[in-house]
């Protein structure tokens, strides 16, 4: 399959991140989308193309005009402050404390983020469109007739909901390619997320409708990041009542455990017989990650494509978490060829 990619991811960059009270390097770097593309390369998959320029238009059809100029300006306002180190929130609103949208960038920070995991900086906004038009680049493909292709998206995109950003998500690459589906004349569309966390931006995007049906697999945010949302018993509001669902695990779940609730989510995809289906595709499932704890190995990434490959529908892949760098590559590129029935 083909391979969409942008040399402007580069330009999110972060210094730290705040995890568990400490501000540590980040962990979404440039090197993860290098050490991809060398793999896509280096594996033959097939053609890599660049991505190309859809303005604002496909964005503003899921996320909130103010999130993303705000994004489009963050930093601006920030570096105007005097700053000259990453934008990160320090302080939130909270249901019954308000929710004013201050003009001061320190409390747009904290309107707009959901945590202070997801620093912002001068090249972030031309990094976060690059990756939002490598989504719709390769949606294209498949939209006009490819049976799939691999969005390399970074920075990666399923934290990101109609109005908010954060977990090192700024706009959702994926719900902006499924609602491009659909706007380009596709039914229905399914969304699985493999991410180990659960893609909150996801799920709050498309909760209320029932043309994008989505589906996560993630560790149990009664242990693990979001925390807030990604419960079994959350199944969709109004129209969208019963078009998603969250197949939560506990951690140390090893592929056995993982393909069970798979077919799960696969089954209900093949039900909802969507026109094309896009895949949140994070590696960080995998035993090494450093900010996760599901115990996957290279091999369980072949099993992974194929299984996906099984609903026969078009599939797109976009590109999520994953921080076991080295081994990043491969496991990516394990999926796609496990995909193909190439390994
Ligand atoms: C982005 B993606 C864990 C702290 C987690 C944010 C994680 C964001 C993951 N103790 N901080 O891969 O889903
Ligand atoms: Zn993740």
């Amino acid at each position: 399959m083909r391979t969409v990619f942008s040399e402007d991811h580069r330009l999110q960059d972060g210094r730290s991140e705040l995890i568990e009270g400490q501000f540590v390097p980040v962990n979404e770097i440039p090197r993860r989308a290098e050490i991809v593309i060398d793999r896509v390369r280096a594996t033959q998959l097939g053609e890599v193309l660049p991505a190309r320029e859809f303005g604002l238009d496909p964005i503003l059809r899921v996320h909130d005009a103010g999130l993303v100029s705000f994004l489009q300006t963050a930093w601006d306002e920030w570096a105007a402050t005097g700053r000259t180190f990453d934008a990160l929130p320090h302080v939130w609103p909270v249901p019954g404390l308000g929710r004013r949208l201050s003009e001061s960038i320190d409390g747009k920070l904290g309107y707009y983020a959901i945590d202070a995991g997801t620093p912002i900086m001068s090249g972030t906004w031309r990094a976060v469109l690059a990756s939002a038009n490598v989504a719709l680049t390769a949606q294209k493909l498949v939209a006009t007739g490819e049976r799939a292709a691999f969005a390399l998206c970074r920075p990666p995109g399923h934290h990101a909901g109609s109005d908010f950003y954060g977990g090192y998500c700024f706009l959702n690459n994926a719900g902006v390619a499924a609602q491009a589906f659909l706007d380009q004349g596709a039914r229905r569309v399914a969304i699985l997320d493999v991410d180990y966390h659960h893609g909150n931006g996801t799920q709050q995007m498309f909760y209320a409708r029932d043309d994008v049906l989505t589906v996560s697999l993630h560790a149990d945010p009664k242990q693990e990041f979001p925390y807030f949302l990604g419960y079994a018993d959350e199944m969709g509001a109004g129209v969208g009542e019963g078009y998603h669902l969250n197949l939560p695990l506990p951690w140390g779940t090893d592929w056995a455990h993982y393909a069970e609730a798979l077919e799960v989510a696969l089954k209900r995809i093949r039900q909802y017989s969507p026109d094309a289906l896009v895949i949140s595709l994070g590696l960080d499932t995998f035993e090494d990650d450093p900010i996760s704890r599901f115990k996957l190995k290279h091999d369980d990434y072949f099993r992974l494509g194929d299984r996906i490959a099984w609903t026969e529908l078009p599939t797109l892949f976009v590109m999520e978490g994953g921080y076991a760098v080295e081994a990043l590559g491969v496991n990516t590129v394990n999926v796609l060829m496990g995909f193909e029935q190439r390994r």
